[in-house]
């Protein structure tokens, strides 16, 4: 147990549980970018539901969307956290934890505030659907990304997070890891989408990807259609290109773009407190 809002326990504690050697690549840490980044990437502007406020990934309606497959891995993983640390909300939990992966995993450093709740009205829950689908295109992702609020640029820098983790045929039916090195934070993403001769193929289960053999690693590296979708399109494209040639204004943009996408939804006075957890989802009282 540690003092309630001392986050920095907490961060310590998330960083020392991202090496696990049986799992994946060898680190928690990606699986733990995606679900901070699914907690949060429900958020509908227009009707102000969804987003990472009430973790309603812990209930059916949520957790049990096909689009969330594989991210109770993730939340296993950091129930010690919040074993430990039992003051902290889920909802705070599932975003720092992402934002930690990232800085740990080499990235850069992302401004996170705590605050968020954890109670759910079921009015407010999102409906399934609000994820992206990565067997579709520029149209889609915009549909998607822009009922968030996120801008074009906004949505090919939130995308490098690909740099990271890898597909799994039993959770998304792709399969494969975009880069190399796929628990290092970096640009390799929008570099190799560039330059390498992406050939399509469709896999067993019959699922359409995007594959490149990479001869030196031994290894076929993969793309959905999603990302190549950011190489075809006009507006996306030279977002691609000054993220591959600038790793720098890459993780400059990546850092505030991510620190927005998990405080959607977040409502909070001029001095960080949050507004609407109170009253957030019909006027609970912690
Ligand atoms: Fe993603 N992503 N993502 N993604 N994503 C998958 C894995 C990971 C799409 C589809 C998939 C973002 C955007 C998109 C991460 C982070 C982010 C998988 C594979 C699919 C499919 C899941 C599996 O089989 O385990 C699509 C489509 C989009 C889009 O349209 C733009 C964004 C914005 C992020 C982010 O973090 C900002 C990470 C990390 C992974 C690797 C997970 C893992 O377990 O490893």
């Amino acid at each position: 147990m540690s003092t309630p809002g001392d986050y920095s326990a907490v961060r310590k504690d998330i960083a020392s549980l991202l090496h696990q050697p049986g799992y994946d690549d060898g680190s928690a840490g990606p699986v733990l970018v995606r679900l901070a980044w699914h907690s949060s990437g429900t958020y509908d502007y227009e009707t102000d539901t969804g987003g990472s406020n009430g973790a309603g990934m812990r209930y059916e309606a949520e957790g049990g969307d096909p689009a969330n497959a594989g991210l109770q891995h993730a939340r296993v993983f950091l129930e010690p956290v919040k074993a430990k640390h039992t003051w902290i909300t889920y909802a705070d939990l599932w975003t720092l934890g992402g934002i930690v992966a990232i800085q740990e995993m080499g990235g850069p450093e992302i401004e996170w505030k705590g605050g968020r709740t954890d109670y759910v009205d079921d009015s407010k829950l999102p409906p399934r659907g609000r994820l992206p689908d990565g067997a579709q295109g520029a149209d889609h992702i915009r549909f998607i990304f822009y009922r968030m609020g996120f801008s074009d640029p906004m949505i090919v820098c939130l995308s490098g997070a690909h740099t990271l983790g890898r597909c799994h045929s039993d959770r998304s039916g792709f399969h494969g890891a975009w880069v190399n090195n796929p628990t290092r934070f970096s640009n390799t993403y929008f570099r190799l989408m560039l330059t390498r001769n992406w050939k399509e193929k469709v896999l067993d289960n019959g699922v359409r990807q995007f594959v490149y053999y990479d001869e030196d690693a031994e290894e076929e590296l993969m793309m959905l259609p999603t990302d190549m979708a950011l190489l075809s399109d006009p507006s996306f494209r030279p977002w691609v290109e000054l993220y591959a040639k600038d790793k720098e204004r890459f993780f400059a943009d990546f850092a505030k773009v991510f620190s927005k996408l998990v405080e959607l939804g977040i409502e909070r006075d001029e001095a960080g407190k949050v507004t609407n957890a109170d009253n957030f989802r019909g006027g609970y009282h912690s």
